[in-house]
């Protein structure tokens, strides 16, 4: 009777949260609250920044203390060791169109250590080193199937390849496996300090982390052009190729696919994911500090547009799915525009429209790109074949 008694309160509890989470989430623009963006060219001590001198020198370097210190924690720059093995390879992969590489990345600090597995093509047809696209692999590994028996659209690495990139992928659970309970098993084991740190690192610090060590690895390889990488994510992964990219300027692109919440979407707007919903179920992804906004996103000292800001002059691509209002797609629309003052520094014209784009409608010759697709929250081939238009226009690779 007792046990009984508890799973009925049980149940009822649960459809309770369900129904509160439910309502906690606005869907409707007409209930979007009143705002103010900080503003994005005003220092600390109210200077106006009027060049990118200024920007670079003064405001910069103090956006980027405000994102580590109340989102997404501190980024380790050192560590003891890094080395680069090829476990095996196929220089006639892909029917002949690519070499594969399966690369061992192991970085060592304080008696740990950690094993990221880049699986790394380049095309065949290249006479020089190639331009590469490096993906933050937050779904299954499957996804990435090095013997391409596998082909997924998630990363349709074979047209890639005909368009003359390179194309890699990393998996998140090398860095910080993606649960509460276990993300401490990588990284972390290498900056034991972080754990203990209000603003210390959590997951997706991790997996950006894990980007820039794969950069470290690009840089050696005279089959990449390293100065001509794009960094693309999905979802979380898309939050976490932002930071990435706001963090380590060696990614010359920065492409955020669906990204939402604490990606690229306004966190002030309170639309879809809201800050409290993405840390009570993801804790761990953001650093301690972060969980004092819940509910208070507009006591936030940043909001998203200024992540895409830290990108500057950097082309910054961020998508949206029509059905994927989870993530807040007028929200990314908005957090690009707020960026484009400080694109402006750099004498560089965003072509976005005032309003956003209609569906399907990419604007892609710009610096700071836009599309929302039709469909479902997902990374499709359709979003990867404007990816590619994208990359083709900023490397000067365009028809
Ligand atoms: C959702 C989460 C989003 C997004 C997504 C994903 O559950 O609320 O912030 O990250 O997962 O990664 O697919």
């Amino acid at each position: 009777m007792k046990a009984y008694l508890l799973t009925c309160l049980s149940l009822i509890i649960c459809i309770q949260l369900h129904a509160q989470n439910h309502e906690e989430s606005n869907y409707e623009e007409s209930k979007v609250p009143a705002y103010t963006l900080p503003d994005v060219l005003k220092s600390s001590d109210n200077k106006t920044i009027k060049n990118k001198k200024a920007w670079e020198k003064i405001r910069r370097p103090e956006v980027l203390t405000l994102f580590e210190d109340n989102i997404y924690g501190q980024v380790p720059k050192s560590f003891e060791d890094i080395r680069f093995s090829v476990l095996s390879e196929d220089k006639s992969s892909m029917n002949g169109k690519a070499h594969r590489k399966d690369v061992l990345i192991e970085v060592s600090n304080q008696n740990k250590s950690v094993r990221i597995n880049l699986v790394l093509f380049t095309p065949n047809k290249a006479i020089k080193p190639s331009p590469a696209f490096l993906l933050i692999n937050n779904r299954g590994k499957e996804n990435t199937d090095p013997s391409r028996k596998i082909i997924s659209e998630f990363w349709p690495a074979e047209l890639v390849i005909d368009a003359g990139y390179a194309i890699a992928a990393f998996h998140v659970s090398d860095l910080a496996p993606d649960n509460k309970a276990e993300f401490m098993n990588g990284v972390m084991q290498l900056y034991p300090e972080q754990l203990s740190a209000d603003n210390g690192m959590r997951a997706i610090g991790a997996w950006g982390w894990g980007a820039s060590r794969v950069m470290d690895y690009f840089v050696t390889d005279p089959q990449i052009n390293a100065k001509k990488v794009a960094l693309t994510g999905h979802s979380r992964g898309g939050k976490a190729s932002l930071w990435a990219a706001a963090q380590d300027q060696r990614f010359a692109i920065c492409i955020t696919n669906c990204s939402g919440s604490t990606g690229a979407a306004l966190a002030r707007r309170q639309f879809g994911e809201r800050v409290r919903r993405i840390n009570t179920s993801f804790p761990h992804w953001f650093n301690t500090n972060y969980k004092k906004f819940n509910d208070h996103e507009e006591l936030l000292p940043v909001d998203q547009h200024m992540l895409i800001s830290l990108i500057a002059p950097r082309p910054v691509y961020a998508t949206n799915a029509s059905e994927d209002l989870w993530a807040d797609p007028k929200g990314t629309f908005l957090s690009l525009k707020n960026a484009e003052d400080v694109y402006g520094l750099y004498g560089l014209k965003s072509k976005l429209p005032e309003v956003p784009p209609g569906l399907n409608y990419p604007v892609i010759e710009s610096p700071l790109a836009y599309h929302n697709r039709e469909g479902k929250h997902d990374m499709t081939v359709y979003d990867w074949k404007q990816f590619i238009r994208f990359a083709d226009y900023h490397f000067g690779r365009g028809k």
